[in-house]
């Protein structure tokens, strides 16, 4: 069988910088850097399962190292990372409280900001399910030259560069998108290097599958209850019902959407009067992707990429996936 031509993540950034007559590369090797950080949270989260030998978080290894928590390590060599690239000047994440700044002479010129979960989902590591990584790259407001402010990293999502997800599943994958386009890269561990396995990745306008955490039913709004009876109703003229899905993992449960179609709901509740999930390092994200990829995102009742923030870590309402699905459910939050 004829080997088809491997093309490694920074020969498709390179290649794809040509469409960008002013890029300097400064996003490109933002995005390479990016790579070098997933390729280290690989390594570390693949250990994870070797816990009895390695001491787990909290203890000291058999090195005498103190074993870190996995999202405190991811967001350390995130950071570090993207420090080391010169192309950030500021970066919030979900597991610091305030804004990060880079003002030295590496990075004071810098004209992006940076956002991450660094590890999405972490409490499923000890049971050895997929967990993410989340990002989002914005141009900054204020001028280069000076400290970032919150402006900067208050955006709205339409307003992303670039955006993208790794997934520590099965295999690691790095999916992003910086406007041409959903394009996934599967890492190949033998020689270190993300590869192109899913160039332009398109959703289907519709799906079969459902995923949400149906424990908490009975606090979910009476639309998403008429939706999910929708869901299970039989119909074959629309091809229900459909299946339900859910790993409890939003980039595990986004990537399996994303490529076989379907939505992904996590609503508000009792328990989280704006939804769980985070807009600014969570929902916009996937929400960028979603939308690139034919998809749709929405809080029910508008676009997530039209929301302007008020607060690092405000939590929205969330679904997003096949466009005439998450459309269906934004007619039942209306009618209901
Ligand atoms: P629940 C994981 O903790 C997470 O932040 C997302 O990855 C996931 O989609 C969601 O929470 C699951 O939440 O309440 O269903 O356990």
């Amino acid at each position: 069988m004829t080997q088809g031509k491997v093309q490694t993540l920074n020969q498709f950034i390179i290649e794809r910088q040509a469409d960008y007559p002013d890029a300097k590369g400064e996003l490109s090797r933002l995005l390479h850097h990016v790579g070098i950080a997933a390729k280290i949270v690989h390594r570390e989260v693949n250990k994870a399962g070797l816990v009895d030998i390695l001491g787990a978080a909290g203890d000291m290894n058999v090195q005498g190292e103190d074993q870190q928590k996995l999202d405190i390590f991811a967001d350390e060599h995130f950071i570090d990372a993207l420090k080391a690239s010169g192309e950030v000047c500021g970066i919030a994440t979900e597991e610091n409280q305030h804004m990060i700044t880079f003002n030295d002479d590496l990075s004071k010129d810098a004209k992006y900001i940076f956002l991450m979960d660094p590890l999405d989902g972490s409490s499923n590591i000890d049971v050895n399910v997929s967990i993410g990584t989340l990002f989002s790259i914005y141009k900054r407001l204020s001028p280069v030259g000076t400290k970032a402010t919150m402006d900067d990293f208050l955006q709205p999502g339409n307003q992303q560069i670039a955006a993208g997800y790794i997934l520590y599943g099965s295999s690691t994958m790095l999916v992003y998108t910086t406007g041409n386009g959903v394009n996934g890269f599967t890492l190949d561990p033998s020689i270190g290097e993300f590869c192109l396995s899913h160039r332009g990745i398109k959703t289907p306008i519709d799906g079969k599958i459902y995923s949400i955490n149906e424990g908490n039913y009975t606090k979910f709004p009476y639309g998403i209850k008429q939706y999910i009876k929708y869901c299970q109703e039989n119909d074959k003229a629309t091809n229900r019902p459909y299946s339900s899905r859910y790993i409890g993992s939003l980039v595990a449960d986004f990537h399996r959407n994303l490529l076989k179609g379907g939505v992904f709901m996590y609503p508000q509740s009792i328990s989280y009067p704006n939804g769980k999930l985070r807009l600014l390092y969570e929902c916009n994200p996937i929400a960028l992707l979603a939308q690139r990829a034919g998809g749709k995102a929405s809080d029910g009742f508008q676009s997530i990429l039209d929301i302007k923030p008020t607060e690092l870590h405000q939590r929205v309402p969330f679904y997003v996936g096949s466009k005439n699905m998450v459309k269906k459910i934004e007619e039942f939050l209306k009618k209901f």
